[in-house]
């Protein structure tokens, strides 16, 4: 599209909703202008779409995630329909600032990090590898929660992201289905002998979709990203005249639970959990009937992949519609189920797998308990002769009382995978050992990638210039294509460009940094970042323990020949976990002692920058020169930060944990700082439960100075989170041996310090991270989940050249 065209239709936008010109608009009416022509860009091919899924009836996958998490969509869109740089020059001749008017949209934050991130990243790649999938999950009220500091405590405020509308979601009034909550269940025989479910009491909430448009990448694919929403159904108007009873129906869809662990036994979740899973199947299985193919073959026409656990009673709601609704024999419904299902685990820590008192589940879903306890006992049945019953007793899904979400997935999927090769390993070996026994080929890995448009192209312009002129624009198409950056390994003038960009980010970061919390940073200091949730088992007190160790390096000799670093950090903690936010509450102050102590002469600078979301990540990592991997070997599943700042040229510090052990492969150990236990050493500590914190300590007087600086007044202000921090490290043993990989952390810093002071060394080592980056796209992650699980295929029409 021409400027002078895009021109016109902004200028006719502006006209009909606001009746005003160009220049007298507002950032906010701009906005909402340039939003309303960049969707009326993808109409007609969003509407083509869907009739080609109609006449082709090509397979298609449905991710069901409660999470998604995409960040703002203005510039992501144009930059698919290839109108990115049109607009960013047209709006520069207006004097205007596109920036300054994709600022004004609310960031869509409706996850919690890197689960509902992956899941908005393989929306972006399914459209744009033209492949037909959808996204079905939750349209929340409210986002999770914005966060302030004050006095350096972690204080959570609303979220309020559709007060001022949404532009980019269409309301489908007409596809709203009924979801049934409560009530009893009556088993009754009918004429032919068959047990028919007979429902007494409960109550129907109306679910409402509102589709939002997922456009792919140049190719005119336009997917469908479904959420749903809660209203009173027409008919029971009537019976929701109180505010207390309209208040907890609207409480269903109202806020996303905030924990990114263990939420425990809150019946609001568990509703929330059927409602989008009851819908969303609702609607497949409506979809699949106007095919008109038989119930029996529905695994040649759709894949339903259950995004962890919360999404896991997909696999009873589908049983429940082909057994009540269609009459299928239990048989032939189960098989139909095994065969569209498919189950990805996120996480191996013990204490974050769902679980749900049964007497809940009868509370809220009579039918689809039934339906688990005869799933439970026909399981036990059918392997009874095959499997020890101690086996089949520790993998059933009803267990004490409560319904294990896991099993239930599992058991009722064809496919079930990790999302990094340690992951899925561990899976196999520790945590999911039992199930691998029994179903070892449904045991898969896909490891977990990035949408390399959003994290490199969107947010990092100065390198995407850098590479068009260096190895040509292919890898735009093709993010594998960054391989031929390698070629430029020992080119000056390449490093040199290289070297640029990153100035040009570091700056304008520093100018945010600046503006947001008053702190000066020099762009030339080595910036060093770790961004992501904050929790014990990715061991930001790691971080924060060597900072402290630099401290008193330079309080005892301020000449020491460090090169001047800046530590930003950027996490959220849930609400209700308290040590978490006593680690927040330790680094605000540990920030604040050493950006005002002046014989640090800001070699030294610590910033916090509040309110982590997509938005703020794409401001910090463009500007990374050091990324911080450190959580405990064997705890983080995958990892995505870490693949993130690779693409964008940070050099990583990392334990052999997750995806950091395939980045290790993919760029060798010369090129990243490895440190620390390995999971096999973590597992011996188990094994021999012979860890000891104190030992580490007692004979360290670097690691005595820095634990004991958390309760001996060097650090003001943290008098219970410093004794609670202390306690955690040595009274409880130290969970994640800090202790013990803090002498080898350090050592790996000093090793980047190091490599930093020569320049030509480091920015080689930087273009290696960007060239093997292309392996970690999501792209080619998403191609994998379509070849081996969903076995769908880019729909004819837009397959690109
Ligand atoms: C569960 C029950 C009740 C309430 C909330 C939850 C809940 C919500 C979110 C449990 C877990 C999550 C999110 C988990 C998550 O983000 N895991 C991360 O997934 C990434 C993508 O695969 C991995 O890269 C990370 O390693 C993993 O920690």
């Amino acid at each position: 599209m021409e400027k002078a065209t895009l021109q016109e239709l902004l200028e006719s936008r502006l006209k009909d909703i606001f009746s005003i010109e160009i220049a007298e608009a507002s950032p906010q009416e701009l906005f909402l202008a340039l939003a309303n022509v960049v969707k009326s860009c993808y109409a007609n091919d969003w509407s083509q779409t869907r009739k080609n899924l109609l006449v082709e009836q090509q397979k298609q996958a449905y991710y069901f995630s409660i999470e998604f998490l995409p960040g703002k969509l203005l510039k992501s869109n144009l930059l698919n329909l290839g109108l990115l740089d049109t607009a960013e020059e047209l709006f520069e001749e207006l004097s205007f600032s596109l920036d300054e008017v994709a600022e004004v949209e609310k960031d869509m934050a409706l996850g919690n990090g890197g689960l509902g991130r992956l899941a908005s990243c393989f929306m972006d790649s399914l459209a744009s590898l033209g492949l037909p999938g959808n996204g079905n999950g939750i349209r929340y009220n409210y986002g999770l929660f914005k966060q302030k500091f004050v006095d350096g405590h972690q204080v959570e405020l609303p979220d309020d992201w559709l007060r001022a509308g949404n532009v980019w979601e269409v309301r489908k009034e007409s596809k709203a289905v009924d979801i049934q909550y409560g009530g009893e269940v009556y088993l009754i025989e009918d004429e032919n002998g068959r047990l028919r479910p007979e429902r007494h009491g409960g109550y129907v909430w109306r679910a409402v979709p509102y589709d939002t448009g997922m456009v792919g990448y140049q190719n005119d694919m336009i997917n469908t990203l479904r959420l749903w929403s809660v209203e009173v159904p027409a008919a029971e108007e009537a019976n929701y005249a109180t505010i207390e009873s309209r208040r907890s129906l609207e409480d269903l869809t109202a806020v996303l639970y905030p924990d990114d662990s263990n939420e425990r036994g809150k019946k609001t979740r568990l509703m929330q959990e059927y409602f989008f899973v009851s819908a969303g199947i609702q609607s497949i299985v409506r979809y699949y009937l106007k095919l008109n193919h038989p119930l029996t073959m529905m695994s040649e026409k759709i894949a339903i992949h259950i995004n962890d656990t919360h999404p896991a009673l997909c696999v009873s709601e589908l049983m429940r519609l082909l057994l009540d609704d269609h009459d299928l024999p239990w048989e032939q419904a189960w098989a139909i189920t095994v065969k569209v299902m498919s189950y990805t685990n996120h996480t191996i820590m013990a204490e974050a797998l769902e679980k749900w008192p049964i007497d809940l589940f009868k509370e809220v879903i009579p039918r689809n308990y039934q339906i688990i306890e005869e799933i439970d006992r026909r399981y036990l049945e059918e392997y009874a002769e095959v499997h020890e019953a101690a086996l089949l007793n520790r993998t059933r899904i009803i267990i004490n009382g409560q319904v294990h979400m896991a099993h239930l997935a599992i058991i009722g999927s064809h496919s079930v995978n990790g999302v990094a090769k340690l992951h899925s390993d561990l899976l196999k070996s520790v945590v999911l050992h039992d199930f691998y026994l029994i179903f070892p080929e449904r045991f898969n890995n896909k490891t977990n990638g990035i949408a390399q448009r959003r994290w490199m192209q969107l947010a990092n312009q100065p390198l995407s210039k850098v590479l068009d002129t260096t190895i040509g624009k292919s890898w735009r198409h093709n993010p594998q294509d960054l391989q031929l950056l390698k070629n430029y390994q020992e080119d000056p003038t390449v490093l040199q460009r290289l070297a640029d960009a990153k100035l040009t980010n570091k700056q304008a970061l520093a100018e945010y940094i600046q503006q947001t919390t008053g702190i000066e940073v020099d762009p030339t200091a080595i910036f060093d970042v770790q961004i992501k949730r904050l929790h014990a088992y990715k061991r930001q007190l790691l971080n924060v323990m060597h900072i402290l160790k630099l401290y008193f390096d330079l309080k005892d000799e301020p000449q020491a020949p460090i090169h001047p670093r800046v530590f930003i950090f950027g996490a959220k903690a849930a609400p209700s976990y308290h040590y978490a936010k006593a680690i927040i509450k330790v680094i605000n102050e540990v920030a604040n002692l050493i950006n005002h102590d002046p014989t640090i002469n800001d070699k030294l600078k610590v910033v916090f920058l509040e309110n982590y979301n997509v938005t703020l990540a794409e401001r910090i990592i463009p500007a990374a020169d050091v990324s911080e991997q450190i959580s405990l070997a064997s705890k983080e599943a995958s990892g995505t930060s870490n693949m993130k700042l690779m693409l964008n040229g940070a050099v990583t510090i990392a334990t052999l944990d997750g995806a950091n052990i395939e980045i290790r492969d993919a760029i060798g150990d010369e090129n990243i700082a490895i440190f620390g236990l390995t999971e096999e050493e973590v597992y011996a500590y188990y094994a021999q439960q012979n860890y000891s914190a104190y030992a580490f300590y007692e004979e360290d007087p670097v690691l005595q100075r820095v634990v004991n600086a958390f309760i001996d007044g060097t650090i003001p202000n943290i008098e219970r989170e410093g004794r609670e921090v202390f306690d955690s490290l040595l009274k409880y043993n130290d969970e994640y041996f800090l202790l013990k990989d803090f002498k080898s952390y350090c050592d790996a810093q000093y090793r980047v310090d190091l490599a930093y002071k020569d320049q030509q060394r480091w920015q080689a080592i930087s273009l290696m991270n960007i060239a093997n980056a292309g392996k970690f796209s999501a792209d080619y992650t998403v191609q994998n989940y379509a070849d081996d699980i969903w076995q769908i295929e880019p729909l004819y029409a837009h397959v690109k050249e």
